[in-house]
């Protein structure tokens, strides 16, 4: 399987986000995605290359268009204001509060344009999150000229960002602008399975009213667990979506043997849908040792995701998306794509 990866993603170099009541060491890191890397090249599971750019295009086509221009234009703003280094934002338009007229002033854009205080937002965070989402472009487009699978090695992640708002140490959503891409270039239906510890909001956001995207997410149980607000099992799609998104949120602590079983649900659906091409949004915090995470998957239980998956014999790329236990990353991301093509 190839993999496509750009140095350029490791310009997004955080120092500290806002976790547990305080600014704690960053986990969503660049040793992240050279862990993965470095996997790769050991295990030879094949081809390393570098995105093409695919330019704003592919990102309007999820992505409201002031959306990328507050992206754009935030590191100018911020030193215009005067600050340096990593913003984070502290007041949001919730009930009751106006999302028009925009602000003008930076603190105010960084709230109208997120979800969380959790992401830190610096000045390579955009170009690298823009080279992150090429990888996913250029790992559609092989798998869209006839390879079976493809692997994007995608860091930042993206599954949480919505059209319009970041969070979850996410800024596009690459998942998302991967499955829009293959329906602009002839897919009729798109199946995206997101199998992080974490519910993909902001991927099932974008296509909860359509009918050709179909989003399934197994996850821990937001009653419990971030994102907190999205990701229960009533969420089924709206208008023209109904019935095209599928949640399986677990219990913390569950493990393979309960994990597998909505694996198993949540395949007889994809089945069902039958999907001319299936994206994978490849979170690895499931993993027993992840540190911010409550499920219980052993590094083997990867390969057995993998090889499950192959089960459904569709072109399939896979999206990298969290996973912070960074010594044993590389071994569990490798572990699944090798699973796959040995299914
Ligand atoms: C991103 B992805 C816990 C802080 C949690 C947000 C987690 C984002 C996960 N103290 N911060 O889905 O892996
Ligand atoms: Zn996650």
């Amino acid at each position: 399987m190839k993999t496509v990866f750009s140095p350029g993603q490791l310009a997004h170099d955080p120092k500290h986000e806002i976790s547990d009541g305080e600014l704690r060491p960053a986990v969503e890191i660049p040793a992240r995605a050279e862990m993965v890397r470095a996997r790769i090249l050991e295990t030879e599971l094949g081809e390393v290359l570098t995105p093409e750019d695919f330019g704003r295009g592919p990102l309007a086509r999820v992505h409201d268009g002031d959306y990328l221009d507050f992206l754009d234009s935030f590191w100018t703003r911020w030193t215009n204001a005067g600050r340096g280094g990593e913003a984070f934002p502290f007041v949001w338009p919730v009930r009751g509060l106006s999302l028009e007229p925009k602000p003008d002033h930076i603190d105010g854009l960084l709230g109208r344009y997120s979800f969380d205080a959790g992401t830190p937002l610096g000045q390579y965070s955009f170009a690298a999150a823009r080279a992150s989402a090429n990888s996913a472009l250029t790992a559609a487009r092989l798998v869209a000229g006839g390879e079976r699978s493809a692997f994007a090695l995608c860091r930042p992640p993206g599954h949480h960002a919505a059209a319009g708002y970041y969070g979850g140490y996410c800024f596009l959503n690459n998942a998302a602008i991967a499955g829009q891409w293959l329906r602009d270039a002839g897919a009729e239906r798109v199946a995206i399975l997101d199998v992080d510890y974490h519910h993909g909001n902001g991927t099932q956001s974008i296509f909860y009213e359509r009918s050709d995207v179909l989003f399934l997410s197994i996850h821990a149980d937001p009653r419990e667990e971030y994102p907190y607000f999205l990701g229960h099992a009533g969420e089924t799609g709206a208008a023209a979506g109904e019935g095209y998104n599928a949640n399986y949120p677990l219990a913390l602590g569950a493990d393979w043997e309960t994990w597998s079983n909505a694996l198993a649900a949540a395949m007889a659906r994809i089945r069902d849908f039958a999907p001319d091409t299936l994206v994978i949004s490849l979170g690895l915090d499931a993993y027993e040792k992840d540190p911010i995470s409550r499920f219980r998957l052993a590094s083997e239980d990867f390969t057995r995701m993998g090889a499950a998956l192959a089960g459904l014999g569709l072109p399939t790329i896979f999206v990298m998306e969290g996973g912070y236990a960074v010594e044993a990353l590389g071994v569990n991301c490798v572990n699944t794509l090798a699973g796959f093509e040995g299914g």
